[in-house]
Order: C-alpha cells, then sequence, then structure tokens
C-alpha cells in the first residue's frame, strides 16, 4: 500500500532528542502502564453485572462461562473509558483457582481479588518483584486465542489480595483469551459516569501499614506520595494512618490505611472485623463532570455519605472558587478541597453491600494531586455517623 508524504511522516516514530530520558529505556525498575482491572469475587456475578450497569454506568464488553466452555466461573468485563471492573462468580469449583474463590466470598463476603497491573513486561516485572522478596502467586505464563498472545503473572499483596501483572502487547481481544465480546447490558449512558481509575485503597491490620509502604517500595520501585494522615490526624479525629504509595508516573495510586488507637473503634477495625481481615477499602473513580455522575447515580439509587449543612457553610473560605457552586455541591453533598497545585471535588458512596466493607469514591481533579486531606475531619465523621448506625462504633 503507498501512503502519502504527509501521511507517512504522521507514521515516523518520534525520536527522544540526546539527553532527554525516553520512555522505553528509562530507569524504572518496574515500569506499569496503568491499571488494567479491578478484580471482584462475588456471590452472584450477573447480578452484580446488572448493578454495576445500572447504578455506575458501565459496559458489559466480555464474558467467560459455561456457554463459552468456562464450567468453573462466570466473569463480567465491564468498561467506562479507561476503567475496567471484572466481576467472578463460581458456579462450580473445579481447579485450585475456583476453591480459592469460593473460600474467598464465603470469608470476605463481596471484594476484590486482584488490582490487575498492565505492564510492558509481565516476565521482567514479575523477576523483578521475586528477586525483591515479593510473594509468587503465578509464574508468568502465556495465554493466546485468535486475537493474540497476553503474558500474565501475579504476585501477594495485603491479605488475599493480588497483583496480577498483564502484558497486553498487541492483543486485540476485549478482554483476555477464554472471554468472548459481549455487549451492554442496558443502554449506558450518553456521557459516561467515569473515565478512570484514580486510586485503589487498601486496609491493613494495626501496626502493618509501615511493611506494607516497604514492600510497595521495595517489590515495585513506588514512591511514597507526601500526603499521608499521620499520628496527630489520629489521635485527634481520624482513628486511621494513612500512607500513599504511587508508581514512578504516578498512574498508579495505592493509598494504605491502618487503624489508630482512638477514643474510638477506628472504621478500619470495622472494615477489618468484617471483611475477616486486609484487602481493598475503596476505589477512587476519575470523573470529568462530578455533578452529572452524581446526579444519575443518586437517580438509580447509588447511596452517598451524607454530609452536614455546616460543612457548606464555610467551605468557600478555604476551598476557595471551584467550577460547581457551593449550592450545588451542598445539594449533591460533593466535598472538595483545595492545595498549592490546584482543586478537587470528592465523594464518597456507603458500602455497595451488606457488609460495611468496599466502598466507591467519585473525584474529579482541576490540578490537585492529593486525595482531600482538609476534607479528612468531616469525612470521617460521616463515616463514624454510619458506623454508629451499625452498632460499629
Ligand atoms: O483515599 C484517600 O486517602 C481519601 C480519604 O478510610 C480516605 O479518599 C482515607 C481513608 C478512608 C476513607 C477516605
Ligand atoms: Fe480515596
Amino acid at each position: 500500500m503507498t501512503e502519502t508524504p504527509q501521511r507517512a511522516s504522521v507514521h515516523t516514530p518520534h525520536r527522544t532528542p540526546a539527553g532527554s530520558p525516553s520512555r522505553s529505556r528509562n530507569a524504572d525498575p518496574f515500569p506499569v502502564n496503568g491499571m488494567d482491572a479491578v478484580v471482584f469475587a462475588v456471590g452472584n456475578a450477573k447480578q452484580a453485572a446488572h448493578y454495576y450497569s445500572t447504578a455506575f454506568g458501565m459496559r458489559l464488553v466480555a464474558y467467560s462461562g459455561p456457554e463459552h466452555g468456562n464450567r468453573e466461573t462466570a466473569s463480567y468485563v465491564l468498561e467506562s473509558g479507561a476503567a475496567r471492573f471484572v466481576l467472578t462468580s463460581v458456579i462450580k469449583p473445579a481447579t485450585e483457582h475456583g476453591r480459592f474463590l469460593s473460600r474467598h466470598v464465603a470469608a470476605h463476603g463481596d471484594g476484590v481479588v486482584d488490582l490487575a497491573l498492565e505492564v510492558p513486561d509481565a516476565r521482567a516485572a514479575y523477576a523483578r518483584a521475586l528477586e525483591q522478596g515479593a510473594r509468587p502467586l503465578a509464574e508468568p505464563h502465556e495465554l493466546t486465542d485468535d486475537n493474540g498472545t497476553v503474558v500474565l503473572a501475579a504476585i501477594g499483596t495485603y491479605g488475599e489480595t493480588r497483583h496480577t501483572l498483564v502484558e497486553r502487547g498487541g492483543y486485540k481481544g476485549a478482554h483476555l483469551p477464554g472471554y468472548v465480546d459481549a455487549e451492554p447490558l442496558v443502554t449506558p449512558p450518553k456521557k459516561r459516569f467515569f473515565q478512570a481509575i484514580d486510586h485503589c485503597v487498601g486496609n491493613v491490620e494495626l501496626g502493618r501499614m509501615d511493611e506494607w509502604v516497604a514492600y510497595y517500595q521495595r517489590v515495585m520501585g513506588f514512591t511514597n506520595m507526601k500526603e499521608f494522615v499521620g499520628d496527630d490526624i489520629a489521635t485527634e479525629y481520624s482513628a486511621l494512618m494513612s500512607k500513599v504509595v504511587a508508581d514512578g508516573t504516578r498512574k498508579v495510586k495505592f493509598p494504605i490505611n491502618e487503624p489508630a488507637v482512638a477514643r474510638k473503634k477506628s472504621q478500619i477495625d470495622e472494615y477489618l472485623e468484617f471483611y475477616g481481615g486486609p484487602g481493598v477499602q475503596h476505589i477512587a473513580l476519575a470523573t470529568s463532570d462530578i455533578v452529572h455522575t452524581v446526579r444519575g447515580m443518586r437517580a438509580a439509587g447509588v447511596e452517598f455519605l451524607d454530609v452536614p449543612d455546616s460543612y457548606y457553610d464555610t467551605l468557600g473560605e478555604w476551598a476557595g472558587d471551584t467550577r460547581v457552586p457551593v449550592d450545588t455541591l451542598r445539594e449533591l453533598k460533593i466535598l472538595a478541597d483545595r492545595d498549592e497545585d490546584g482543586y478537587l471535588l470528592q465523594i464518597f458512596t456507603k458500602p455497595v453491600q451488606d457488609r460495611p466493607t468496599v466502598f466507591f469514591e467519585l473525584i474529579e481533579r482541576h490540578g490537585s494531586l492529593g486525595f482531600g486531606k482538609g476534607n479528612f475531619k468531616a469525612l470521617f465523621e460521616a463515616i463514624e455517623r454510619e458506623q454508629a448506625k451499625r452498632g460499629n462504633l
């Protein structure tokens, strides 16, 4: 095929100027392309797929189940922009993996089994991780179908959570070999509710936060972000401590919480008690129009944390002007925070299952790279009011 010179020039690889770091040959010991998927093990993936379609505006794109040769599990792959969830239920355990998933749901209820990371080289990432003391869960292996080949490997993190390392190469299928393309369950909203996974938060046991921060630093070369909840805030009102690790490009951000010894029972202790150990606490979803998203999700029956009116009376004084008028923030119970880089708008759902465990955050960033430090007091008080209603405070 002949191309016009102009067109050909568009495809000429961009040359890196001498002296500036090349993306393909940088010093990052553990390069990641971003989050690949959040994998949930649930009691009823068929119904969960419906919930995330109707309430979160997600689009079913792929499916694996008994109709297509997988007699052990049913998995639904849902997308919203770059954000991908995989919802898996066991139909009849037949392998170690099926038994693991069955036990996981029995022990933890619906929860996250895997924060899968897309990496350029799964074998190299796995080798580096093991060298640095990562817990091995699956040796690198290839899966192939008509759409190409992916390489998968897996390492452990806190609790029973894992990180599958996914090397997609040029794989063209909707998810992985073994999945078939699927049509949306319902018509998705015209404008999607969110377009990416912003951060994924883990809860670990008292005194273990620093070990897990060190694990990500050593195994994945992640760095500590400056935002954290320290001793001072913990004893004053939060009843938790928190530190954030991120990859070199900040595409993947993992805050890690531990309970603090405080006057009252920590929300982290409540999670650990009802989840039956450490695990993923919340997934933050990045939206470019939080007002549209919250209106849509509220209309679909999603419950968000309540914020007292008094929060909005003083908001303008420290959060300054935001894209959204304070009256709209007040109406929808959206929080705002500002730091030296800009501001953010955020809101938190109540737990999305009967156990007081996993919940979601919606976040609209305007320059701020933080996590809403200015909201911690109001947020943690709101969480504690819910804890008290459940009789767990
Ligand atoms: O991810 C964060 O750090 C914020 C704040 O139990 C937060 O979303 C921290 C701990 C927590 C709930 C929210
Ligand atoms: Fe968060």
